[in-house]
């Protein structure tokens, strides 16, 4: 059997739902022969990473994809390249800050995604599914655990493909937000599953 890990998170910064918990549970079991686990994940700087190596050894998965909620992006973003800095005004799920931390003493500056964003991108408008490459991560958990997935799978030079998706609020969370952009879950869905195809058929 061949494996695709995809992970989301769980709400945060006051949020009932985070739409990368939410489309995971609706996310088929298998895709393109490949099996999908599917894992949730807190919003906690570098815990977010604690139970990656151990899927990592128990399924041997060919690719890792992770997907977190940008509030106030319009579109799918797939993120080219991931940081290695803390750097956060906002609170994680333990109620910490970071100020210009450095993730990995021994890591390089950053890590580009090794996953077809480009093509990502192309597939996902074809299907009018709004979606854009982001060049930032930022500096919160999103990037935190990209950059730990990156440096894992270079330090132990493993074959795994790896990429971060960034999706938006959706509709159900912005109703009492200002004029705030918001995706249905159901487009999200068709665009993670379409991205899922795009990866695995490479
Ligand atoms: N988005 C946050 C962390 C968890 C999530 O879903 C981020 O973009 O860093």
């Amino acid at each position: 059997m061949k494996y695709i890990i995809v992970t989301g998170f769980e709400p945060f910064l006051g949020e009932e739902i985070n739409p990368s918990l939410e489309v995971l549970k609706l996310l088929p079991d298998t895709i393109n022969g490949y099996k999908i686990i599917k894992k949730g994940l807190p919003v906690i700087f570098n815990k977010c990473f604690n139970e990656i190596p151990e899927l990592i050894n128990e399924y041997n998965p060919k690719y890792i994809i992770h997907i977190g909620q940008a509030g106030g992006r319009s579109k799918i973003t797939p993120e080219r390249v991931a940081i290695n800095i803390d750097d956060t005004c906002s609170v994680d799920n333990e109620n910490k800050t970071y100020t210009d931390v450095i993730i990995k003493q021994d890591g390089e500056k950053a890590y580009f995604s090794s996953i077809p964003i480009k093509k990502i991108v192309e597939r996902l408008k074809q299907k009018s599914i709004p979606a854009s490459i982001s060049n930032s991560a930022g500096t919160y958990v999103c990037n935190n655990l990209l950059y730990n997935s990156l440096y894992y799978i270079d330090k132990n030079s493993l074959d795994i493909k790896a990429g971060f998706i960034h999706i938006p609020f959706t509709n159900e969370q912005v109703v009492n937000k200002g004029n705030i952009a918001s995706m249905n879950l159901s487009d999200i869905k068709i665009g993670i599953e379409t991205i899922l195809e795009v990866i695995t058929s490479e």
